[in-house]
């Protein structure tokens, strides 16, 4: 049984096109809380974080879209995540569009450092997230998460400088990948950062890639965040986001990551993102958002694990 937080974090302002404001409320709609408390877990539903209010931020990158209002949404998120990190609960952040990690990941990195653990991430998406500023084709700022949090140079004072703790690129774990920038890719494989794009999984299969890193988080006793953008998956059974790239994982690929995610016992925070339910068709793709949680909670058809390969 593991105590799980919900709460909602409806920034639609990092993302090119309205729509993820609606996420956290479809989530609701879509029974996530009911799942998972039939699932056998305590499940509390803190509702949605409010935005703090910036002024204007000091940048050269005038072409940052909705700089305040995402500065706004990181420092509240950051402030939540890291008062969550603290207690014995498992947060899952309904999102809104990927800019909500800048806070969530580094609020969790944060307050690892405190308690001396050492912070993965496991990113599933499509995109690296890995752009800076000065990098981003298109100045929205949901293209620039992972960058931020790994403490890269270029971006406008959105969380104090230098930030409060930076995430280790090594302990990073980027699967899914189809759709990466020219020079973010420069920066993505400077880093040292563990990137897999689908190919990876065509030519290894799932298992191979992930059970080493879980494997790494094991042996370090390590605290995992997993961000889960909707468009990690396939378009065709999970068409409600702003951002779709065609190829991507299948309906069993992904509930398989989530199974094996819930056997290793290694999940301490989670984030469901991108979601923008104006695009959905008839709620399918929330429901398998919820559907996937619930794989990452422990849903399973038999009481088997995922052997070695
Ligand atoms: N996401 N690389 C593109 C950009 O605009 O920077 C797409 C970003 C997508 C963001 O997946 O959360
Ligand atoms: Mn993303
Ligand atoms: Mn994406
Ligand atoms: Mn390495």
């Amino acid at each position: 049984m593991t105590n799980i937080h919900l709460l909602g974090a409806p920034i639609e302002e990092g993302a090119g096109r309205r729509g993820c404001i609606m996420g956290p409320a479809a989530y609701r709609t879509a029974g996530l809380a009911e799942e998972l408390a039939s699932l056998g877990h305590e499940v509390a539903d803190l509702g949605d974080a409010q935005r703090d209010e910036v002024g204007t931020l000091e940048t050269e990158h005038s072409h940052l879209k909705l700089l305040p209002q995402v500065a706004g949404w990181v420092r509240s998120l950051h402030r939540h995540a890291y008062e969550l990190a603290k207690q014995d609960v498992l947060p899952i952040y309904l999102g809104g569009d990927h800019a909500l990690s800048m806070g969530t990941v580094t609020g969790h990195v944060a307050a690892a450092a405190e308690m001396g653990r050492p912070q993965f991430v496991l990113w599933l998406d499509a995109h690296s997230d890995f752009n800076v500023p000065a990098s981003s084709p298109s100045g929205n700022i949901h293209g620039m998460p992972v960058a931020f949090a790994c403490g890269l140079d270029g971006f406008p004072d959105m969380l104090g400088k230098p930030l409060p703790a930076q995430l280790d690129p090594q302990n990073l774990c980027l699967i899914g990948l189809r759709s990466v920038d020219g020079m973010e890719r420069d920066l993505l494989q400077a880093s040292g950062a563990h990137a897999y794009d689908m190919r990876a999984i065509d030519e290894h299969g799932l298992a191979k890639l992930l059970l080493p890193f879980l494997d790494r988080v094991a042996q370090a006793n390590g605290l995992l965040h997993v961000s889960l953008d909707v468009d990690f998956i396939e378009p065709d059974i999970a068409p409600a986001v702003g951002t779709t790239v065609p190829g991507g994982a299948t309906f069993r690929e992904a509930h398989h990551i989530m199974e094996m995610l819930h056997d290793s016992g290694l999940v301490t925070s989670l984030d469901l993102v991108e979601l923008n339910p104006f695009l959905d068709d008839r709620g399918r793709t929330a429901r398998l958002m919820v559907d996937l949680t619930a794989s990452l909670f422990g849903r399973r058809v038999l009481d088997r694990r995922t052997q070695s390969y």
